[in-house]
């Protein structure tokens, strides 16, 4: 195939890549950011091991000591760059209420002119030659198994070789994508710029990147371009802008022609199998907020008085959910590897992970030991005392005496890790499985430290769907902005959600309907929060691995072993139906994260109203009725 010319720079297209459309738009997007060179990456071991290379030689990466930590790299971003921005995240709808109320919008002609083509006053265009002086990297990946009948590709252009090699994790990304492309395969264009064009002869910077952030999604032509950040989410374009902004559009979009298919769902979910001592295997969704603790639930470990119990990772993120001919939902985790948060992950709170991060991983604004390996707060609970000398994440010099006076953090509270599902001893055999798995229940948590009960389970669909659209959750430093806010944030989805909220809550109520017409059993709806504090302000629950006495009692509750008892919200466990062996927890203790307390209810189901008023165009009436009867029984 014949390269083509931009400028004076040949495209280099190699010859395994055979799409016009995609040529064709890398040749637009040189012609835009107008970069040094064009790299397309082929995904191999050597490749990855260059571009680690080079980020080493940049100063980006430090390789960490291969005798502590085989193969594994540090890199610390600008501190102005350490999270996801909402703020500014955009969805550009045609029109802003197919955005909806909880997204920010601007209309597409307007986005492009600041992103593409620039402004009347003449202002140009942010992406006019932002990647000067820098290589665009053409980053093919699939999100899912390679040809599964649910995965979906996307191509990420980027000027940032730490997206290159954290792809290569986080996604099934190589010249095997290009064979399921094929010459007219539909692919997601992802464009995305650190923003920092360098002039000829100007040093780089070790972490380049712009105040100016750009996080932006055109759902009807279904493009991403982001500017500004280097940082997870903002600039690895598969996970929260493909896998949950665009890929909602999608599953959505393909529940509305007349063929009277119910569509999919892409969903802020971990995926776990859990198997019990007679070898019987369910599996469950789960949708907990960024940071609640979504990777340790799927790689929980059994506690003391769950022999013979096991728990296996499908995924720890997101989850694309489509039902198959038998009725079921069945789920698929669309990415390959986990961006986890650092802090707070030791042997006790997830000794799957711990196991995960031996080798092969990047991490991302943790602290350096003086012997080159890494180190985040929580760690001294497995080494029973603080490192003596550490530099911190900001590479300053870091001391226990430093962290007394100043309070400094030698890992940044969202530092996180890059690191290969193949790496997890407790992967699900079937995690990679193009057919998914079939899911018995969903599981939808906050981070409350009142009100919500540990656990209950919805009388049907539609009291489950009004309970995950409601559920409130404390914020994480996740996002930036202030931590510890109690904000509405349905389905764990709210910074993710890539149409109208309330239409998304039809789709799922639509799905349910359709499951039900189809005669096939609806996965049970929980909703769980591991965070309730008592009067002293500290956790009640003790969570984690403990988290497997909730989880049992749900699958009990599947295979009709245990009653439960009803409340005004929801059917919640009693005392004794719960497996409390190996574990000392009293009556007392677990009225305490259980019990509903009628003033709290009256405040909380006020910002349930609250919430509604604002979703109010196209809010389906099952939620409002639904939201009337709660009120009745809680205030009972
Ligand atoms: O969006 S990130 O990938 O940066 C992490 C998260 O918020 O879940
Ligand atoms: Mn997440």
């Amino acid at each position: 195939m014949n390269a083509p010319v931009m400028q004076g720079l040949s495209l280099n297209t190699p010859s395994f890549v055979k799409n016009p459309r995609l040529i064709a738009w890398v040749a637009d997007m040189v012609a835009l950011c107008k970069p040094k060179d064009v790299y397309w990456c082929d995904g191999s071991e050597e490749e990855y091991q260059r571009l680690c290379q080079q980020l080493v030689d940049a100063g980006t990466f430090k390789k960490l000591n291969p005798a502590k930590r085989p193969n594994s790299f540090l890199a610390c971003s600008d501190p102005s760059d350490v999270a996801r921005v909402e703020d500014r995240t955009y969805i550009c709808a045609e029109k802003k209420e197919n955005a909806g109320p909880t997204n920010n919008w601007m209309a597409p002609a307007e986005m492009r002119k600041i992103l593409e083509s620039g402004q009347a006053d003449g202002t140009p265009a942010l992406f006019d030659g932002c990647m000067k002086g820098r290589t665009m990297y053409v980053v093919p990946f699939s999100m899912g198994p390679l040809g599964s009948h649910i995965a979906h590709i996307g191509i990420e252009l980027s000027d940032s070789a730490y997206v290159a090699v954290n792809q290569r994790i986080m996604t099934r990304m190589g010249k095997a994508v290009y064979d399921v492309l094929g010459v007219d395969g539909a692919f997601v264009p992802c464009v995305h710029t650190v923003g920092a064009p360098l002039a000829e002869g100007q040093a780089d910077v070790k972490w380049p990147c712009n105040k100016t952030k750009y996080i932006v999604h055109y759902p009807e032509t279904r493009e991403i371009w982001s500017y500004g950040s280097g940082y997870g989410g903002n600039a690895l374009l598969g996970k929260k802008c493909f896998a949950l902004r665009i890929a909602s559009n999608m599953g959505r979009a393909a529940s509305e022609g007349p063929s009277g298919s119910p569509g999919w769902l892409a969903e802020h979910m971990l995926i776990l199998g859990v198997t019990n001592p007679e070898g019987k295997k369910y599996h469950v969704a789960a949708a907990f907020p960024s940071a609640c603790g979504k990777t340790n639930f799927s790689m929980l470990v059994p506690p003391a008085g769950f022999e013979g119990w096991k728990v296996t990772t499908i995924g720890d993120d997101i989850a694309w959910i489509k039902p198959n001919a038998d009725g079921k939902l069945y789920a698929i985790n669309p990415e390959a590897g986990y961006f986890g948060v650092a802090p707070g992950t030791n042997f006790h709170t997830n000794p799957n992970c711990m196991a995960s991060l031996d080798k092969n991983v990047i991490f991302t604004n943790v602290a350096l030991t003086d012997d080159g390996d890494v180190w985040w707060e929580g760690m001294e609970k497995d080494t029973g005392g603080m490192p003596e000398h550490l530099i911190d994440w900001q590479g300053k010099d870091w001391t226990p005496a430093i962290a007394k006076e100043t309070g400094a953090k030698a890992a940044h509270p969202n530092a996180r890790f890059t690191v290969a599902a193949g790496n997890n001893p407790a992967l699900d055999s079937q995690w990679d499985d193009a057919n998914g798995v079939a899911i018995d229940a969903f599981i939808f948590g906050g981070r409350r430290s009142t009100t919500v009960p540990l656990v209950t389970e919805a009388r049907n669909w539609t009291e489950g769907v009004y309970m995950a659209a409601t559920m409130g959750s404390e914020t994480t430093a996740a996002a930036t902005g202030q931590a510890g806010i109690v904000r509405r944030d349905p389905f764990a989805m709210l910074p993710f959600m890539g149409y109208n909220m309330s239409d998304y809550f039809q789709h799922w109520l639509n799905m349910g309907d359709k499951l039900a017409k189809s005669g096939a059993k609806q996965p049970k709806i929980f909703t769980t929060n591991w965070f309730r504090k008592g009067d002293d302000g500290k956790f009640v629950w003790p969570g984690y691995g403990e988290n497997m006495r909730v989880l049992k009692w749900m699958i009990d509750r599947i295979e009709g072993k245990v009653t439960g008892t009803e409340t005004g919200f929801g059917v919640a466990p009693t005392y004794s139906e719960i497996n409390w062996a190996g574990l000392d927890f009293s009556q007392a203790q677990f009225d305490s994260v259980t019990s509903l307390n009628k003033d709290d209810w009256k405040a909380e189901i006020a910002l349930h109203t609250e919430l509604f008023t604002q979703l109010a165009y196209h809010l389906p009436k099952e939620l409002e009725e639904t939201k009337t009867q709660l009120a009745q029984r809680l205030a009972a």
